[in-house]
């Protein structure tokens, strides 16, 4: 097996990308990183210095960042489910609703996220104060968007379906989406009910305690 998928299951930017893996049944060999395990995360640092899961290994190359990575499975292992759209302009589409879900909801997460794990009085209230009004304005955008759309560029499920998944179900848990967001509401839940990200809320269930804001009873 040439692919090794260093990461971690409660992770949502590793969830993203074990999304794609899923949609085609690819297989690949997990590298978890965890505290327990110095060695791997030796590896994984030498590889990306950077140090943001996940990290995807083929044989000798490094493929870094969730989205280049579902790009390079969706070109190099391509199943049944296709990712990114062979139209030029839908590929736009699909890569806009990418970054929209990585920059205006899975960073404001981020950030409600990281300030609660610093010390009480290194905490930025103000800096999360802006997160909270940014996921509001992007799930009053996304609602708009999604009137007419059963994923979030249209009728197939692709990569920015992959980003969705993962930031709205932790965001929904930081920062609960108003009920008038009725669209992006049933979006979260078809999300949920989607196989591929099923099992990988699944595989997370029984790290819900590392939730630093505290994970709700409920997906
Ligand atoms: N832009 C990166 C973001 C990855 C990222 O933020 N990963 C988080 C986990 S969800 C991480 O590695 N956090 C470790 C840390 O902040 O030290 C991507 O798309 O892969």
């Amino acid at each position: 097996m040439s692919l090794q998928f260093y990461a971690h299951p409660f992770s949502s930017y590793c969830q993203k990308a074990l999304i794609a893996l899923y949609e085609n049944d690819i297989p690949f060999e997990w590298r978890e990183l965890t505290p327990d395990d110095a060695a791997t995360d030796s590896e994984f640092t030498a590889l990306w210095p950077i140090r943001r899961m996940p990290l995807l290994r083929d044989g000798e190359r490094t493929v870094v960042e969730s989205s280049i990575i579902i790009e390079y499975l969706d070109q190099h292992y391509p199943g049944p489910q296709q990712l990114v759209p062979a139209d030029a302009d839908m590929a736009l589409e699909a890569r806009l609703l990418d970054r929209f879900f990585d920059n205006y909801v899975h960073t404001p997460l981020q950030k409600m996220v990281f300030d609660q794990l610093r010390p009480a009085a290194d905490r930025d209230a103000h800096g999360v104060k802006e997160a909270r009004t940014m996921l509001d304005t992007a799930y009053a955008w996304l609602d708009h968007k999604l009137a007419d759309r059963h994923w979030a560029t249209g009728a197939d499920f692709g990569l920015a379906d992959c980003s969705a998944a993962p930031a709205l179900f932790y965001a929904d848990w930081a920062h609960p989406m108003p009920s008038g967001c009725a669209n992006v509401i049933a979006y979260r839940q078809r999300l949920l009910a989607r196989p591929s990200f099923a099992r990988a809320v699944d595989e997370a269930r029984p790290y819900r305690s590392y939730f630093p804001l505290g994970a709700p009873d409920r997906d």
